[in-house]
């Protein structure tokens, strides 16, 4: 049997889907005895409750007064150093290239090659982060000097190799979802809360941010709530939130849309739902597409980046051109009003998250690449 190992994962331990990632995966690896030390600069949102084999290891930030800004990045590359040698960390997997690869690569600087490092690209991080010049020569060297790199699509792979001029192996990680805690939940109880038996409910998520489109969104559910009654749910906050609340008014729907905010239990909130709508600009994976899917709910969105890895064609959603919302709104109606084609998506949603998207397939994954790193295959 393989020796079970000690990992430091770093990630932004806020909302995020790159932070849902490195959390579910911890908890997955210490679930299966290895020891996994969280060091981020906060908990991240999704540990919760106490799992046994987790550590959580807080970054203190310096604030001294000669500081215009904290160095928080230096902080958490000693911090880094500090508990590989405190705890004997085989590896440290960091999610997100920047600042986290470059603070490994300086940890791994002071402890020596006895620490290996895995870096998992998220999108952002090079589809934003690595096409600015000031940033961008640092980021390939965080990603050069990985031991193993991985990446949540085959988009993102290729984006990176041709953005950066990067020509070393990048792993393909898909994302994945528990499937002991995404699954279509009896939400019947609760459904009259937000909509009437006759009403369609169609739902977004994301953190409001200009790449998500909310606007599009909207545009989208206006065009679909002419044509069936419907109701519009809006989970996260962000900054194009106020954009979206003038919009809304202006196009007289604002009493059809509910804001629910953060929400921890997304499979709950997920289940309520009919349609999930995603019609990004950029988006290497779209976790909240797959939760959906995990969910029986079929995506109707934009073919970005990585979107059409997880969303499939005609089976599992619809996917248009980015501000393409007269086609979006034109297959989210074809979808709603036609039974039998939806209860088809539904179950093609169903066993595509199952089946591709596997918790325990994907850890695995991360698995063989650390102890490839660590030649201990
Ligand atoms: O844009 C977001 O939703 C947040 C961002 C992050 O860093 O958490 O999400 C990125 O990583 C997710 C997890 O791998 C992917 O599902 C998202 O598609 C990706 N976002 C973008 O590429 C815009």
């Amino acid at each position: 049997m393989l020796k079970k190992l000690k990992i430091g994962i770093t990630c932004y331990p806020s909302l995020g889907g790159s932070g849902v990632i490195a959390t579910e995966l911890g908890k997955l690896l210490a679930e299966k005895g290895h020891e996994v030390h969280f060091i981020t600069h906060g908990m991240p949102f999704r540990l919760g409750k106490y799992h046994k084999n987790v550590f959580y290891h807080e970054v203190q930030v310096t604030n001294y007064h000669v500081f215009k800004y904290p160095p928080y990045d230096l902080s958490l590359a000693n911090k880094l150093a500090q508990i590989v040698n405190m705890k004997g960390l085989d590896l440290l997997h960091v999610h997100y290239a920047f600042p986290h690869a470059v603070c490994a690569y300086l940890a791994k600087q002071i402890v020596g090659d006895k620490v290996k490092i895995v870096t998992t690209l998220h999108g952002t991080d090079i589809t934003i982060l690595a096409q600015d010049e000031s940033l961008k020569d640092l980021i390939r060297l965080g990603i050069n000097e990985s031991d193993a790199v991985t990446a949540v699509s085959k988009d993102l792979i290729q984006e990176t190799k041709s953005v950066l001029s990067i020509e070393k192996q990048i792993d393909l990680t898909y994302n994945f979802v528990d499937k002991r805690e995404y699954y279509p939940r009896d939400v019947s109880e609760f459904r009259e809360d937000f909509a009437h038996s006759n009403e369609k409910i169609l739902i977004h998520i994301s953190n409001f941010r200009p790449v998500k489109r909310v606007l599009d969104v909207l545009d989208i559910f206006n065009k679909v709530n002419q044509n069936m009654p419907s109701k519009l749910l809006f989970v996260g906050e962000g900054p194009e939130l106020s954009k979206v609340q003038c919009k809304a008014e202006k196009l007289g729907v604002e009493d059809r849309i509910i804001y629910l905010g953060k929400q921890d239990d997304v499979a709950q909130v997920l289940s309520l739902a009919d349609i999930m709508l995603l019609p990004s600009e950029k988006e290497s994976f779209g976790l909240v597409a797959l939760e959906a899917m995990a969910c029986g709910v079929p995506t109707i969105g934009s073919n970005a980046g990585g979107i059409p890895e997880v969303v499939t064609q005609g089976e599992t959603g619809f996917l248009a051109d980015i501000g393409d919302t007269d086609q979006m709104a034109h297959d989210a109606i074809r979808l709603l009003s036609d039974t039998d084609m939806y209860d088809k998506f539904m179950n093609s949603c169903l066993e595509r998250a199952r089946y591709y998207f596997c918790n325990n397939v994907i850890t695995e994954t991360y698995e063989k690449i650390y102890y490839r790193v660590l030649n201990l295959e």
